[in-house]
């Protein structure tokens, strides 16, 4: 669909973007906040469904102003320090601008989904006019992802009316995935600090024997 072109533009820009910060972050700082980036423009059947959902009728002015992810980003990082380190970055950047933010990670939803969801604005310059394209972009950790795919499976297996047995069941994995990816992070920062002293006792070594040279 030729109206859809616009967002598959704004896609592309976006993982530009993120490219381009993951490789800085990469050469600079010896580590990649993102460990993975995914990019889908929605399909009409879908868009015709949340319209549905919302009680409105499918007409562009409805499309533009009620369906904000027809453009969707889903990034995964390893530690959900890199989440908000990945949120920082796009929001700095001059030409974006964030509408909207929802913060499951903080605040997880009641079933124990979590992420981190943007919804930005960019500038797609075409030739004859510059449109601003809503984009969403969620932004999880590996194990919250896991764990995402897995409940929309179950949800769309049950025809999204899950037993209670495994409703708790989810919910438990959710919390034990919250400790897991702090654990994690704990560990990562431990190794870190280590990291860090051995390459301070490098350096004084350097200028110790660099005196006798
Ligand atoms: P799809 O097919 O993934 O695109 P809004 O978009 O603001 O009108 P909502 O639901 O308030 O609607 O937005 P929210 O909370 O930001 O969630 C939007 C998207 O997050 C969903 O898109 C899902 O991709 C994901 N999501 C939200 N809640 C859950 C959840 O409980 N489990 C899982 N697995 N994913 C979730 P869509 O449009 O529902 O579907």
């Amino acid at each position: 669909m030729k109206e859809l072109l616009v967002y598959r533009f704004a896609l592309e820009e976006v993982n530009t973007k993120l490219k381009i910060l993951n490789e800085e972050m990469s050469i600079i700082h010896k580590y990649n906040p993102i460990e993975h980036l995914k990019t889908r423009v929605k399909k009409p059947k879908s868009i015709l469904a949340k319209l549905e959902r919302k009680g409105l009728e499918f007409t562009p002015e409805n499309i533009r102003e009620h369906v904000r992810d027809i453009a969707g980003v889903r990034i995964t990082c390893s530690f959900s320090t890199d989440v908000y380190k990945v949120y920082e970055m796009i929001s700095q950047q001059n030409d974006v601008e964030v509408l909207e933010m929802k913060d499951y990670i903080k605040n997880p939803k009641v079933n124990g989904y979590q992420s981190l969801h943007l919804i930005i604005s960019i500038p797609v310059f075409m030739a004859n006019q510059t449109q601003h394209v809503p984009v969403e972009i969620q932004i999880r950790t590996i194990a919250m992802d896991f764990w995402a795919s897995l409940e929309h499976k179950i949800y769309y297996k049950f025809n999204k009316n899950v037993p209670d047995e495994i409703r708790n069941e989810l919910k438990e994995t959710a919390d034990t995935i919250t400790m897991l990816d702090g654990r994690m992070m704990r560990l990562n920062e431990k190794v870190q600090m280590i990291k860090d002293q051995s390459a301070e006792e490098d350096d004084d070594l350097f200028e110790k024997v660099s005196q006798y040279l």
